[in-house]
C-alpha cells in the first residue's frame, strides 16, 4: 500500500507542470456541464483526462473518480483515488490561483473520510507548491519541473489565528452562520479568493478559518465530500486543526452513495471550529 501511495503522490506532482502548462489556451467554456451541473472549461477536461491516464495506470489503484465526470472508473485492484483536477477553475478567466486536490481511500468509492490513507493538494500560485498529508503528518514541497523539493516537514496551523474566508453570498447565509461570521470578522482579516485550495492554504499558513457553509438555497453547501470535504478535512486535521460539516468532523460524514454528494465545509483552528459548531446548534 505504501508504495502505491508514493506512486500516486509522485504522479500528481509530475502531472502538475503539465496541468499548469495546459491552462494556456484552455480558458474557454465547453458546451457540456460537469457531473455537478457546472460549466466545464477546456482546462478542467484536459486535467481530468491527464490524471485518469497517469493515476489509472498505477499498480495498486483500483478506482479513479473525478469531480469532472459522472461515473467512477474501474482501473484495476486496490486503493481508490478521487481528484478535483482543477479546483477554483472559474479563477482561470481572471488569472488567479487554482489547485488540484487528491484523496486516496482504502475503500471503494464513495468512501468515508476515515478510510483515507493520504490526501494532498497542488497550489498553482506564483510558485507551484504541493502539500501532502500522510500518517498524521503534513509536508509541504515546492514543485520544480514536477520534482518535489521539501520546504516544510511538519506543517502545523499557527496557534493564533489571523485570517478568514467564507464562501456564498451573504444574503444566502443562514442566520446562525451569519452571526458567527459577524463575530469572526471583528477578530480576523478577510482572505477570500474564490479557489478553496488557495483560501485554505491561507488558513494553514497564518492560522484562521475557511468555510463554504450551508446556504438557504443549498442546504448542503457547494463543495463535494469525496473530492473536497474529505481530503481538506484530513489535511487540516493532520496539521493540528479541525474540520466540521456543522456538527461533526468532515471525516465522520457518512457517504450517501452519491459520488458527487455535497457537504457544508468548515476548516481551521480548533477553537474557531468549536465556536462554529456551538453557533450552529
Ligand atoms: P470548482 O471545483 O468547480 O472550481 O468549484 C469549487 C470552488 O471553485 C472552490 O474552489 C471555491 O471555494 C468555490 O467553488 C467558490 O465558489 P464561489 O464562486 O461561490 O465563491
Amino acid at each position: 500500500m505504501e508504495r502505491t501511495v508514493d506512486a500516486v503522490v509522485e504522479a500528481v506532482a509530475e502531472a502538475a507542470p503539465d496541468i499548469r502548462g495546459g491552462l494556456i489556451g484552455r480558458r474557454s467554456y465547453r458546451d457540456s456541464a460537469n457531473a455537478s451541473g457546472e460549466r466545464q472549461l477546456a482546462a478542467d477536461v484536459y486535467a481530468d483526462q491527464l490524471l485518469e491516464e497517469r493515476l489509472g495506470g498505477i499498480d495498486g489503484v483500483g478506482e479513479y473518480a473525478s469531480e469532472e465526470r459522472q461515473e467512477i472508473v474501474d482501473v484495476g485492484e486496490g486503493l481508490s483515488v478521487a481528484v478535483d483536477p482543477l479546483d477554483g477553475s472559474s479563477n482561470l478567466k481572471s488569472n488567479n490561483a487554482m489547485g488540484t486536490i487528491l484523496a486516496v481511500y482504502d475503500d471503494d468509492l464513495p468512501a468515508a473520510g476515515e478510510t483515507l490513507v493520504a490526501a494532498a493538494f497542488v497550489l498553482y500560485g506564483p510558485i507551484t507548491s504541493m502539500t501532502v498529508a500522510r500518517e498524521g503528518v503534513v509536508t509541504e514541497y515546492e514543485l520544480v519541473d514536477g520534482e518535489m523539493q521539501l520546504t516544510e516537514d511538519a506543517v502545523e496551523l499557527p496557534a493564533d489565528p489571523v485570517v478568514y474566508g467564507f464562501g456564498g453570498r451573504v444574503p444566502d447565509w443562514p442566520d446562525d452562520f451569519e452571526s458567527y461570521a459577524r463575530d469572526v470578522e471583528r477578530e480576523l482579516k478577510l482572505r477570500y479568493g474564490g479557489a478553496m485550495i488557495a483560501d485554505v492554504n491561507q488558513a494553514l499558513e497564518y492560522g484562521g478559518v475557511f468555510a463554504y457553509p450551508a446556504l438557504e438555497s443549498a442546504p448542503n453547501g457547494k463543495l463535494r465530500l469525496q473530492f473536497e470535504g474529505n481530503p481538506i478535512g484530513y489535511i487540516v486535521e493532520c496539521a493540528g486543526g479541525a474540520s466540521s460539516d456543522g456538527s461533526q468532523s468532515l471525516l465522520e460524514v457518512e457517504p450517501t452513495g452519491d459520488i458527487h454528494q455535497r457537504v457544508p465545509l468548515h476548516v481551521g483552528n480548533e477553537s474557531l471550529i468549536e465556536r462554529l459548531e456551538a453557533s450552529l446548534d
